[in-house]
């Protein structure tokens, strides 16, 4: 497979000085620092016998030592398994004990996760790096360097693995559509964990860009990085658009922000609608965690003429509507050297999902007779709250194991706030309560899988041959 010289000593090397990471308070980080802490790091983590081909945990908000330990890994040929901080200590260990991690690197130690090796970014720094580590100086493409879960229809999480090859590409097919300037700055509001503000970092070493950095996303923080701290690109989920939008109220973003990517969902009609009157770039695109970020792309020149379209597939992905002509919705089809090799320790879900290199997405959609991809639905029953996925399958496989809940079936409400929010129903034992229902969920679900609403009914909407039919349960709402 191809090699390369290592992606952030090359930029080091290119960019020495030049900033590749800014925080809202003002800090800085050149790429050479970057690189120099991150191999730092690696030489840490090998005093603690992280090797080669080892897969080592991230639970961690967005922060440079989330950054450098990413990077470190890469130096020493391990994988990351980047974990969403929303998550319940038992959900964690089911990633963990699924991705075979050996090491768990948090910012606040877990103390709901004793069994398993833990540490802290503060004590990794307090160790003595082993002088004489040998560093990766190059990087095989083909191998793979991160991983994170998404939900699957099974009901079970499943992780997706990124090459670095994917995340190549993902940075390279996206410059071709937007261009690369030279006082580039982006944005990320997004969580490192999830591969929509993970794409965005590799973009800054690819690029040699810096990157503005949020722990987490805050309108305010994020208005003022736009207004007076010299962004020009930005990438955010529909819920954050909705809150900009409002608090920009009547002024206008300065004319060299030149971009804001809106991915990870839905976007309503009447919110493009909005941004166009207020002349806000926004750039809808259409991806998942499985094709490292977004594979289609509305162009520059095509934003407005093609609102409500998610754009053409990027330069050198390939869409296609299985077996259908223009104008004819049916299931997305999509291949790339963007796309994930696979779930990791799967194969019964690859071999389902992948035929000839291309990924059976299981979301609908058209092209219109210009080859504009417009979604109409998304895969199979996925309930997307806030740009977080939820499936309701894994919901209802942990109702099931309720004592006294016989039957549940979970559907997605729209919200307001959130897009949509999941709603169960439950068919009951006598003397269980809703409360002692939910007081169970807590335990066991991340706080935006729980249902905001949960109903006892008698019977499921079942069809002849006695399945479940979860569209049924929408009229119950
Ligand atoms: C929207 C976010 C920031 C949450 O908002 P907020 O208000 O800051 O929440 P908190 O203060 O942390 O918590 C307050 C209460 O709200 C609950 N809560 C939090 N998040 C959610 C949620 N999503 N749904 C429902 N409830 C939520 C908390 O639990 C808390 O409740 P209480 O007080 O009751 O405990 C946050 O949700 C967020 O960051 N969302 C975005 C996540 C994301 O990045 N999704 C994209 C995933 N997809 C991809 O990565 C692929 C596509 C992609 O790459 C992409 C996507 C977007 C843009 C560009 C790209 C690209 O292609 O590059
Ligand atoms: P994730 O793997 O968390 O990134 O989720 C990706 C899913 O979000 C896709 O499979 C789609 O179901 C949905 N999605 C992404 N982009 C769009 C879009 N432009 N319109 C509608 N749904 C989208
Ligand atoms: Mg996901
Ligand atoms: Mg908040
Ligand atoms: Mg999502």
């Amino acid at each position: 497979s191809t090699v390369i010289p290592h992606w952030l000593d090359k930029q080091a090397d290119l960019s020495p000085n030049e900033i590749a990471v800014e925080l809202k308070d003002g800090t800085t980080v050149t790429f050479n620092e970057l690189a120099k802490r991150s191999r730092e790091k690696a030489r840490k983590l090998a005093t603690v016998d992280v090797k080669k081909n080892d897969h080592v945990a991230i639970l961690s908000g967005n922060s440079i030592e989330m950054m450098e330990t990413i990077h470190a890994c890469s130096y020493l040929g391990v994988v990351v398994v980047l974990l969403n901080m929303r998550l319940t200590a038992f959900e964690i260990k089911q990633q963990m004990q699924d991705a075979e991690v050996t090491l768990l690197v948090t910012e606040t130690e877990m103390d709901d996760l004793t069994e398993i090796k833990q540490i802290t970014f503060d004590r990794l720094d307090q160790l003595k790096a082993t002088p004489d580590c040998r560093l990766l100086e190059e990087i095989e493409l083909s191998n793979v360097f991160t991983m994170m879960y998404t939900s699957g229809t099974s009901g079970f999480p499943k992780a997706v693995q990124h090459t670095y090859e994917n995340h190549w590409w993902s940075a390279t097919s996206s410059s071709l559509n937007f261009g690369k300037h030279n006082d580039d700055k982006w944005l990320i509001p997004l969580p490192l964990f999830h591969v929509s503000g993970l794409s965005t970092m590799v973009k800054g070493i690819i690029y040699g860009m810096p990157i503005y950095l949020l722990e987490k996303f805050d309108v305010e923080a994020v208005h003022d990085a736009i207004m007076n701290k010299q962004v020009t690109m930005a990438s955010v989920v529909t819920v954050m658009l909705q809150r900009l939008v409002s608090y920009l109220g009547e002024s206008s973003y300065p004319e060299t922000f030149r971009c804001m990517l809106l991915g990870g969902g839905p976007a309503p009609e009447t919110l493009l609608q909005q941004t166009k009157k207020k002349q806000i770039p926004v750039f809808q695109s259409y991806g998942m965690t499985e094709t490292s970020s977004q594979i289609v792309t509305l162009g520059p020149k095509d934003a407005l003429r093609k609102i409500g379209s998610a754009g053409k597939p990027l330069f050198p992905a390939q869409l296609k509507i299985r077996g259908k002509q223009a104008n004819e919705v049916g299931e997305i089809l999509v291949k790339g050297p963007m796309v994930t090799p696979g779930y990791y320790n799967r194969q019964e879900a690859n071999e389902k999902s992948f035929s000839n290199g291309w990924l059976a997405t299981g979301d609908v959609g058209y092209l219109d007779e210009e080859g504009f991809l417009y979604v109409v639905d998304r895969r199979s029953d996925l309930i997307i709250s806030g740009g977080e996925n939820i499936y309701p399958s894994e919901i209802e496989n942990i109702l099931l194991q309720i004592e006294g809940v016989r039957e549940a079936g979970v559907t997605g409400k729209q919200d307001e706030g959130w897009g949509e929010v999941p709603v169960a129903f439950v068919v009951v034992d006598e003397g269980i309560t809703t409360k002692e229902v939910a007081s169970y969920l807590k335990e066991k679900l991340a706080r935006y899988k729980q249902p905001k609403e949960i109903y006892f009914i008698s019977q499921l909407p079942r069809n002849a041959a006695n399945k479940m039919v979860r569209q049924e349960l929408k009229k119950y709402i």
